[in-house]
C-alpha cells in the first residue's frame, strides 16, 4: 500500500544516507521510488544501490517523455541498475513513443508506469483534460500501472472504472501536498507514494509505520 518516494532532502539528522532510510523503511514500504534529485546528486548507480539494499520494487521516476527511440535508451540504462519500473509520462502519446517504451521494457523485463493526471493544480489545464484518453491508451498498450493524484480522488475513482484490475495505480500527494493516509486507496488506488512525511522525519521508520497504521485504518473504513 505505501510507495516512498527518496527525494533530497531528507531529514537533517539523516543528511544524505538514503540507504539508511531504505533499511528503516523496508518493513513497511511495498516499494521504493527513486527520481531525479537523488540521481542528479549520486549518480544513475544509486538506482543499483538501492536495489541491493532492498528485496522490494524499485520504481524509477525519471517521468520520461519523449519519442521512443530516446526513451527507450534512457531505459537501457535503467535497465542495467536492475530497477523494476519506470515512470513515464502518458501525455506524449502512443505511436512513435510509449507503444517504443512498452516494447522495449517488455524485452528487458522491466513495468511501465504511465502518469495519467498529476497532483498540483496546474495538472487541471492541460493533462486532466486528457485523463480518460491515456488511461484507456494505457490499458490498450498492457502497461503495468498508472499515476493518478491523491489530491484529486475523483480521477483515482474514473481510472479504477475505467481499468478494472488490470493495471495497478500510484498515488502521489499524501501527506505535504494535502491529501491524508487512505484517501487515494479508498478512492480505488493499489499504492500511495509517500515522500516528505517520511524522509523528512527524524525517525523515518516510525513516520512509514504511522503512515501504514492510518492507511490500514482507513481502508478497514472504506472498505470494509
Ligand atoms: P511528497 O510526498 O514529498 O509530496 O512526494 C511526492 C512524490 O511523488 C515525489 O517524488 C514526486 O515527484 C511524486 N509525484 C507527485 O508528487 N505528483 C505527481 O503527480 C507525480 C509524482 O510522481
Amino acid at each position: 500500500m505505501l510507495v516512498v518516494a527518496l527525494d533530497p532532502p531528507f531529514s537533517p539528522v539523516l543528511g544524505e544516507d538514503y540507504l539508511r532510510i531504505v533499511r528503516e523503511v523496508d518493513p513497511y514500504a511495498q516499494g521504493f521510488k527513486v527520481g531525479l534529485p537523488l540521481i542528479l546528486r549520486r549518480g544513475v548507480d544509486v538506482l543499483g544501490e538501492i536495489r541491493e539494499a532492498t528485496r522490494k520494487p524499485v520504481i524509477a521516476d525519471l517521468k520520461l517523455a519523449d519519442i521512443g527511440d530516446v526513451m527507450a535508451s534512457a531505459l537501457c540504462v535503467l535497465a542495467e541498475q536492475g530497477v523494476d519500473a519506470v515512470i513515464a509520462h502518458g501525455f506524449v502519446g502512443v505511436e512513435g513513443s510509449l507503444d517504443k517504451l512498452v516494447e522495449e521494457a517488455e524485452k528487458l523485463g522491466v513495468e511501465v508506469i504511465v502518469v495519467a493526471s498529476m497532483s498540483h493544480r496546474g495538472s487541471e489545464k492541460y493533462i486532466d483534460k486528457h485523463v480518460t484518453e491515456i488511461v484507456e491508451d494505457s490499458l490498450r498498450l498492457g502497461v503495468h500501472g498508472l499515476v493518478l493524484p491523491a489530491t484529486r480522488p475523483s480521477l483515482i475513482r474514473l481510472a479504477r472504472g475505467l481499468v478494472g484490475g488490470s493495471l495497478r495505480i500510484y498515488s502521489p500527494g499524501v501527506g505535504h501536498q494535502g491529501a491524508q493516509p487512505g484517501d487515494a486507496l479508498c478512492a480505488g488506488a493499489d499504492y500511495e507514494i509517500v515522500g516528505r512525511a517520511i524522509t523528512r522525519s527524524e525517525s523515518p521508520g516510525q513516520a512509514a509505520r504511522a503512515v501504514l497504521e492510518r492507511q490500514l485504518e482507513r481502508v478497514r473504513a472504506c472498505r470494509g
